[in-house]
């Protein structure tokens, strides 16, 4: 069976796991430990970035060579469309949606937790001691924004990526308005790359991740409370209801049927 190496929050992971989803493959989730889990990926595959699928001894690493390397082996439902004028389309709305929605969502969300102390406890594994949700839920809001700054997203930087998040969920409504999918009549990697990457603007509101269940359908509050982009988080919810697999209905082990396997250090 294929395995995806991830982590449960990862946009980028989430990209691959509508892909496979959409193409009906089966796989089982692997969940890398930030940092020491990084370390065995590292000694996998060269790289420490998730996601990461295997296929046999193969390790693919990087979303877009994943979907490339699907499409390659598992021709069936194919992500990229053969016409020219769609294939051009399809592949830079892919780049695009990896550069700016991933990269800014990760900023927004950072904005949105670092002002809402009950968003950021959340957000905690489920698994996590009582004494450090307290502890979690405790640090004052100013803290959070400070600390952001040691990382790059100072205050400007956050509000700079929700303004350019504003533009880029205009564009796919407009996209929308009559058009089924982002190409056309048929999804394409466009779709599951925009699908996948917005997860932190607004978390999708069905049982599709393994994540406490307070965060579902909470985002970005200029995103997702705003009437504006409704059009775009309908599209999504389409999507997910049409062609992601819902953890409760997927056999324990494969794909989410369970929590995943967490990564094995020696
Ligand atoms: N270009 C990569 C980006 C992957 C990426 O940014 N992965 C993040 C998680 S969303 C990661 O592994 N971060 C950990 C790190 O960089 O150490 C792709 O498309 O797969």
């Amino acid at each position: 069976m294929l395995e995806l190496y991830q982590f449960e929050l990862s946009q980028y992971s989430e990209k691959v796991r509508l892909l496979l989803d959409y193409k009906g493959l089966d796989y089982r989730k692997i969940e890398v430990t930030p940092g020491i889990g990084q370390v065995e990926l590292f000694r996998l595959t060269g790289q420490k970035q998730v996601p990461v699928l295997k296929d046999g001894s193969k390790y693919i690493v990087d979303s877009t060579q994943i979907a490339k390397y699907l499409d390659a082996e598992y021709p069936d439902r194919p992500l990229i469309p053969a016409d020219s004028k769609r294939r051009g389309l399809c592949l830079m709305m892919e780049e695009w949606a990896d550069e700016s929605i991933g990269i800014k969502g990760r900023k927004a969300l950072f904005g949105a937790i670092s002002q809402d102390q009950y968003f950021r406890k959340s957000l905690l594994p489920t698994t996590t001691p009582d004494i450090f949700r307290t502890l979690v839920e405790g640090v004052p809001s100013d803290v959070f924004k400070f600390l952001g700054v040691g990382v790059g997203y100072s205050q400007e930087a956050i509000k700079s990526a929700i303004a350019d998040l504003k533009q880029d969920l205009e564009a796919l409504c407009l996209l929308l308005q009559d058009s089924p999918y982002l190409t056309g009549d048929e999804p394409t990697l466009a779709d599951f790359a925009v699908a996948g990457l917005s997860i932190l603007l607004k978390f999708p509101e069905g049982d599709y991740l393994d994540l406490p269940i307070g965060i579902r359908g909470k985002g970005v509050p200029e995103l997702v409370n705003n009437p504006d982009y409704d059009i775009f988080f309908a599209w999504r919810d389409r999507l997910y209801a049409q062609y992601r697999k819902s953890l409760a209905f997927t056999a324990p082990g494969s794909s989410g049927g369970s929590s995943p396997t967490s990564i094995q250090i020696d």
